[in-house]
């Protein structure tokens, strides 16, 4: 087999955003395009140590996945890459992939993924690249990747490497002289293991055969992981299992587990049949969680819930807790338990990528995101199913149903209430323009004192406001514009920035959050929305958000 090299030329904006780069399918269809991301990956990740390296390979069944895994075997195997580890079929979902990055010892990886957007010809495609510790690459390296695909003038290939995918076991190929190997593996066999390790399975088996619960793929990459663990080791009915048949364009749909994208499983859950209900995205690394009657868990919660009760799974008894954190966005309601249990928290910037560092130095075990986002330090990803487990788990031990967990948590700790308005395919004018707007508040020396009001009179005084600017405690590294947040005197907070996931225009994202500290329990049962409409109606108005988006509503409320 022999090496070329290829003639190209730089592509614009392949720079990956939150979690990598994400962009229509025809986009890294264009020839040499998918071509130089996967060169300048390889040297951006691995430097000089590229020749001789190990690195996992799978994505979450998406359109393109295979034509990607492809490349990146013929590109690998000319750059001097000495063993390729696949999922079969070139599937794995992102937690497995961390996982196996760790377990192996391996030096790094791709996930080919667009996460939560649709997939198909019309759909999106993605790209991350992941380093040794087993998470996203932290920004040093994604910040070289961008700047070598913007000189990129050639790439290296081996055209006539081809892999089958679809069959278990080693291909090894003679690459001028060298050995180049492609393991095709089992797609679930590890992260099983894994999560066997982390729960007591006996306990989750014995307590599900007393609950009616429901189990959401939406089509994604989590269908093969669901059926393995809660149908063959739980023994959960198959229609307790819905959309499990990864399909490359999701079946149409968004698979983004939320009140809007998966409001089918929550209106099943209205019927009130069922007790727990949990749905994943399109890689597997978000969760929603549905109590009985479609209780709904706000992801911020969900982090405060589970870091009050992670002592009571076996993989935490054993290695104990160290501290939690949080995205800047997400609501701090996890704080408050870290500050009662003596444990550090920590506030990063939105994306996974920002954990990873606490994580590796054994300050936090804990983590989560208000965008569906939870997990922890046994890998460094986000994790859906190991959410939904972990939730059993409360459930099962604490005897408690979902509402019950929430309103026993929110009387001790007080409630967040919390929503964030998504405004998605804005105009990438209209979007800098907001974002101009606010900056100009926070910088205006009168704002800090100033009073919002809302038209029936409630007012807000603003205690301090900035853009969010993260100091990595651990390399020191500094990354700035996060967010613009307005913060009030009495703990409530509305947040704006951009997001770095969409392929196309502008997402506007505003968060907004506030804190109620009752005696009476049944005060906490009160719906976000309502207790949160005077903030909504200031920071609508503050921004000119509809006037600038010519958005009356958003496309998703969570
Ligand atoms: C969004 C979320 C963020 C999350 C990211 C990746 O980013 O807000 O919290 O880490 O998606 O999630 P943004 O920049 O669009 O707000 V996923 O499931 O795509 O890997
Ligand atoms: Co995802």
């Amino acid at each position: 087999h022999v090496v070329e090299t290829i003639q190209t030329s730089p592509f614009d904006g392949q720079k990956p955003g939150t979690s990598g780069l994400r962009k229509p399918v025809a986009i890294f269809q264009q020839p040499h395009y998918t071509e130089n991301f996967i060169q300048a990956g390889l040297i951006s990740g691995l430097g000089d140590k590229v020749k001789g390296s190990c690195l996992v390979v799978g994505g979450d069944g998406r359109f393109f996945v295979k034509e990607a895994a492809q490349l990146i075997i013929k590109i690998a195997a000319a750059n001097g890459v000495s063993k390729l580890v696949i999922g079969q079929h070139g599937i794995l979902s992102t937690p497995a992939v961390s996982h196996i990055i760790r377990k192996y010892k391996l030096d790094g990886g791709f996930i080919l993924t667009a996460s939560h957007n649709p997939g198909g010809p019309k759909g999106d495609f993605g790209m991350k690249y992941n380093t040794h510790n087993g998470g996203p690459a932290p920004e040093s390296v994604t910040n070289h990747l961008f700047e070598l695909t913007k000189t990129i003038s050639e790439y290296k290939i081996v055209p006539n490497v081809k892999a089958n995918l679809d069959e278990l076991g080693s291909q090894s190929f003679q690459i001028q002289g060298e050995q180049f190997t492609v393991e095709i593996i089992d797609q679930t066999k590890d992260y099983v293991e894994m999560v066997k390790d982390i729960f007591d399975f006996d306990l989750l088996r014995g307590f599900l055969k007393t609950k009616r619960v429901l189990i959401n793929g939406m089509n994604g990459v989590t269908g093969p992981y669901i059926k393995k663990i809660f149908i063959e080791e739980f023994g959960l009915p198959e229609e307790m299992c819905l959309n499990c048949i990864p399909l490359p364009d999701f079946g149409g749909r968004h698979p983004d587990p939320n009140l809007t994208y998966a409001k089918d499983l929550v209106d099943i859950m209205k019927e009130g049949r069922h007790d727990f209900a949990a749905a994943f995205d399109g890689d597997g690394d978000r969760n929603m969680i549905l109590g009985h009657s479609a209780f709904f868990v706000t992801p911020c919660d969900s982090l405060a819930v589970l870091a009050a009760h992670l002592e009571t799974i076996p993989y935490f008894k054993r290695n104990g807790v160290n501290g939690y954190a949080r995205s800047m966005p997400t609501s701090g309601a996890v704080d408050l338990v870290g500050k009662k249990y003596g444990k550090e928290y920590f506030e990063t910037p939105t994306g996974w990528k920002f954990f990873g560092n606490l994580m590796d130095a054994n300050r936090i075990s804990l983590c989560g995101e208000e965008s569906f986002g939870t997990g922890s330090n046994y890998i460094r990803e986000k994790d859906g199913i190991w959410a939904a487990l972990a939730w059993l788990s409360v459930m099962a031990n604490t005897g408690q149903s979902v509402k019950e967990i929430l309103t026993s948590h929110w009387s001790t700790f007080g409630r967040h209430y919390f929503s964030r308005y998504d405004y998605e395919q804005v105009s990438s004018e209209a979007g800098d323009k907001l974002m101009e707007g606010l900056t100009k508040l926070i910088n205006d020396p009168k704002t800090v004192g100033m009073t919002f009001s809302d038209p029936t009179g409630k007012s807000y005084k603003m205690a301090a406001c900035d853009n969010f600017e993260y100091h990595d405690p651990i390399d020191g590294s500094v990354s700035k514009n996060q967010g613009i947040r307005l913060m009030f005197e009495d703990g409530s907070r509305i947040v704006f920035r951009l997001s770095g996931t969409g392929s196309s225009g502008a997402t506007v994202r505003l968060y907004v959050e506030g804190y109620e500290q009752e005696s009476d329990p049944n005060s906490y049962l009160q719906d976000a929305q309502d207790v949160l409409k005077p903030l909504i109606t200031i920071a609508l108005r503050t921004s000119k958000l509809k006037e600038l988006s010519g958005r009356d509503e958003p496309t998703v409320i969570t």
